[in-house]
């Protein structure tokens, strides 16, 4: 009968969820509230099909963490598809629906794809049904194809290529257009502008981790830095990505307005100058309704608490055994003299940002932390010519630098290799058997997932103040705040926490526990997956609803693209 009255699927599956979705449509037309409206929007079956953008690094499923450029993004959009895909399935199905979701991660195609599947052009997303990766070369003028691997600085020539040729991939692929276009970064995001406005689809802009409030005054001393990091192309891109976007995620709050003492990473667009380049007066309103804070999570099959014997990975130990105390030297320096020790814990890219050489200083100065704790780094590779990164080179000779001055050989294991994410999971689990802590000193960290998987793995976290894990820790509650800058501090408050621990035995377990509940209540894909397609579906319905207000602005950015993006993207020397 419903069908006799004009009504198609996608009300409901049962009697009552038809008549629930039915209702709630009654309540809009006779007293329109945001609340009912913004329910019923959930409800409607809007989205089958998303496109996510990340061209830069190694997009890869193995054998890609710790490359350069190569870290938290992909580990993001990799559990941020799985649980879309789950969400969507679910929505749709109870809508009513029997129609297959499906994602497609649109990434660069790298030739020399050193040992990763990064030079397929096509690869299936494992543990989802209709999720897949596209890859697309990059080239060049003449429309050769470039085969290595370029630093995520000098993308810009290429983006305009790119992004026509994944669109043109996209459409053949879904056989229609996307309803949701995301954007990974600012080059993923500058593409998923020109792909969403020639299709006219919903854009959704995520920053991750911009360099702006990375490198202190580079708007102002650009030109010095134009060279090596060609921030006059990507400030642009991002001015255009960030307004030409329907609506924007972040990881915190102070990611869009900043903290005390740090100025938030969209904040940091409101107005600056590039002398010689451009003034900006009112680059982002950061009161802007379309800004929303949905924090990422970290995958539970692979980061639990050490306490869940029955689920731990114990084929591994041997291998994690061997990581931590073996006598292998191939990818390794340092072997632990004291096995007994608790271990101080960190992992990340070897970024100069990251400060992974500067924990190892103020340890190595710290008499009195050497004496009581063993220093466990994974991060890059022990060989600066196994790598092709300038900054990388430039901390792995600083590593061994410290290494040496501070003789640190048998206090120190630095592992310089790539960790599949279920060793690294039982990694953090194993030294949480050992009463250990995971530290991050970086000196910005936009969110900092490994913060949150050691929390979830019921490990101690200190970590950086400055950035994502201000808000993620409340100080000594769910860990503690450190302050990169200040490393004999650093490494005092690491050495209290020792002391404390021993005339407190309960100390440690309490911290855990406390990290693990924080995690388990902020920071999960399932919450995350719910609030994003319920956000897409707000503003989708926005989008249409203002379309033509928009076309102001609209027209001044495609200015901005190709009066200036366009131009300085020319300046960047081709491979
Ligand atoms: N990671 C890894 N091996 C490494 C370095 C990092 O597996 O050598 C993983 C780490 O577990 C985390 C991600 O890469 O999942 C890094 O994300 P985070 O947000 O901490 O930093 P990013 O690299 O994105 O700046
Ligand atoms: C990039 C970063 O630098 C990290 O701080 C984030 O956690 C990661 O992306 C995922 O958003």
């Amino acid at each position: 009968p419903l069908r006799r009255l004009g009504c198609g699927p996608g009300w409901g599956r049962s009697i009552e969820g038809i008549h629930s979705t039915m209702s709630l449509l009654a309540d809009l037309l006779e007293a329109p509230d945001h609340h009912n409206l913004e329910k019923f929007l959930r409800r409607i079956p809007m989205i089958f099909n998303i496109a996510i953008l990340s061209p830069h690094g190694f997009f890869g499923q193995k054998d890609v963490l710790g490359l350069p450029d190569t870290g938290g993004q992909v580990v993001y959009i990799l559990d941020q598809v799985r649980a879309l895909e789950k969400e969507m399935q679910k929505r749709l199905y109870n809508q009513g629906l029997d129609i297959a979701p499906q994602i497609i991660i649109l990434t660069r195609l790298l030739p020399e794809s050193r040992g990763t599947t990064c030079h397929l052009p096509e690869e299936d997303v494992s543990g989802t049904d209709q999720v897949k990766i596209l890859r697309i070369p990059f080239r060049r003028h003449d429309g050769s194809v470039i085969n290595q691997w370029i630093s995520r600085f000098e993308v810009w020539p290429y983006l305009e290529k790119f992004s026509r040729e994944a669109k043109l991939t996209l459409l053949r692929d879904l056989g229609r257009r996307p309803d949701l276009v995301i954007g990974n970064y600012s080059d993923g995001n500058l593409a998923a502008y020109r792909i969403a406005q020639e299709l006219e689809v919903t854009q959704c802009t995520i920053a991750h981790a911009l360099e702006k409030t990375k490198y202190l005054y580079s708007g102002l001393y650009w030109q010095e830095m134009e060279a090596q990091y060609h921030f006059s192309c990507q400030f642009t891109a991002d001015l255009i990505a960030m307004n030409s976007s329907d609506f924007i995620i972040t990881s915190t709050y102070q990611e869009i307005a900043g903290s005390e003492n740090v100025v938030g990473q969209y904040e940091s667009y409101a107005n600056f100058t590039m002398p010689d380049l451009q003034r900006i007066l009112h680059g982002i309103d950061v009161f802007d309704p379309r800004f929303n804070i949905v924090s990422p999570g970290a995958d539970d099959k692979v980061y639990f608490p050490h306490t869940r014997k029955e689920a731990r990975a114990t084929e591994l130990h041997p291998e994690i055994d061997n990581l931590l105390f073996g006598n292998s030297q191939d990818f390794c320096r340092g072997m632990l003299q004291d096995t007994e020790k608790p271990i101080i814990f960190s992992m990340a890219r070897l970024d100069r940002i990251k400060n992974l050489t500067g924990l190892v200083a103020c340890y190595g100065e710290h008499e009195e932390l050497r004496a009581s704790a063993n220093l466990v780094i994974v991060g890059g590779t022990i060989n600066p010519d196994e790598s092709g990164d300038l900054e990388e080179q430039e901390q792995i000779r600083l590593m061994h630098e410290m290494f040496d001055r501070y003789n640190l050989e048998n206090h120190v294991r630095w592992i310089g290799g790539r960790l599949e994410k279920r060793l690294s999971g039982e990694l953090y689990r194993r030294i949480a058997d050992l009463q250990g802590i995971f530290v991050q000193p970086a000196f910005f960290e936009a969110f900092g997932l490994t913060v949150i998987e050691a929390m979830a793995s019921g490990l101690v976290t200190f970590a950086t103040r400055y950035g994502g894990p201000l808000e993620i820790i409340e100080h000594g509650h769910y860990g503690f705040h450190i302050d990169p800058n200040h490393g004999n501090q650093m490494a005092t408050d690491l050495l209290n926490f020792f002391q404390k621990c021993k005339t407190e035995p309960e100390y440690w377990s309490t911290v855990s526990e406390a990290g693990l509940k924080r995690v388990a209540e902020r920071y999960t894909w399932e919450r995350y997956a719910k609030r994003l397609l319920s956000l897409t579906c707000i503003y989708g319905f926005w989008k249409y609803a203002t379309n033509l207000e928009r076309q102001g602005t609209n027209r001044y950015l495609e200015m901005l693209y190709h009066l200036q993006f366009k131009g300085r993207a020319a300046t960047v020397k081709e491979y």
